[in-house]
């Protein structure tokens, strides 16, 4: 069975256009309730680590367990991550940024937010470039393009379960302003948690980033 509807494929098209207009794009609905639950039941049982105070003034509030490359040992997870680069290869978009063919999903991140969880204001790192694809798994929040970090909201996304949110990611080939990339803020629905699984594009894999540790990072060679 598929992960995702993939009839629905010129709906993903539209919203890639759109995400490259306005800075983020929603595609509703995307996920099955029955893929979802396995999701579910699957994240539940993930080595998560509290994320750690990100450089500057960026406040997160949230769990989270990240893979590098592909995602060995949880099926679902695997699955998912491959369906998503495949939806958004195929859509035959070329954005200002590049082909979204050449659009890989090779770092992924699943977040669980407490309720009044979230994460202020911030620009995603320059490594992460084109396209961010954020899946909601369980639990509403709230996904809003800032003019700047502080605000105005320039565009307001509400995320339900099974949603798909695209945000623009940094220009490939070494963007070094943050004209590409978004400000944005991140929170979750009164009395609300929430999961997502955001996969993006990482363009210097080898370099660690600081405060970020995978799960499935190679062991470091024991001191000698
Ligand atoms: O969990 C999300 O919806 C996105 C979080 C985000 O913007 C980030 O971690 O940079």
């Amino acid at each position: 069975m598929d992960l995702v509807d993939y009839f629905r494929d010129g709906e993903v098209a539209d919203a890639l256009l759109a995400m490259q207009r306005d800075g983020a794009a929603l595609v509703p609905w995307i996920l099955r309730e029955s893929v979802r639950a396995e999701l579910g039941r699957e994240i539940s049982r993930l080595p998560f680590a509290q994320a750690v105070k990100a450089p500057g003034r960026v406040r997160q509030n949230f769990d989270y367990c990240a893979f590098l490359g592909t995602v060995p040992v949880y099926p679902q997870l695997e699955g998912l991550r491959l369906a998503i680069q495949q939806l958004i290869r195929s859509s035959g978009v070329m954005l200002r940024s590049e082909d979204a063919e050449c659009w890989l999903a090779n770092d992924t991140a699943v977040q669980c937010y407490q309720s009044r969880g979230g994460i202020s204001g911030h620009l995603d790192p320059s490594r992460f470039v084109t396209i961010i694809a954020i899946l909601t798994i369980e639990g509403g929040g709230t996904l809003e393009v800032l003019a700047a970090r502080g605000g105005p909201v320039l565009k307001s996304l509400r995320l339900q379960p099974g949603d798909l949110a695209l945000l623009r990611g940094a220009a490939n080939h070494g963007e070094k302003t943050s004209q590409q990339r978004p400000f944005h803020w991140v929170s979750t629905l009164a009395g609300q948690s929430r999961t997502s699984v955001m996969f993006r594009y990482n363009v210097t894999p080898e370099k660690p980033l600081p405060g970020l540790v995978y799960a499935n990072a190679p062991l470091s060679p024991p001191d000698i």
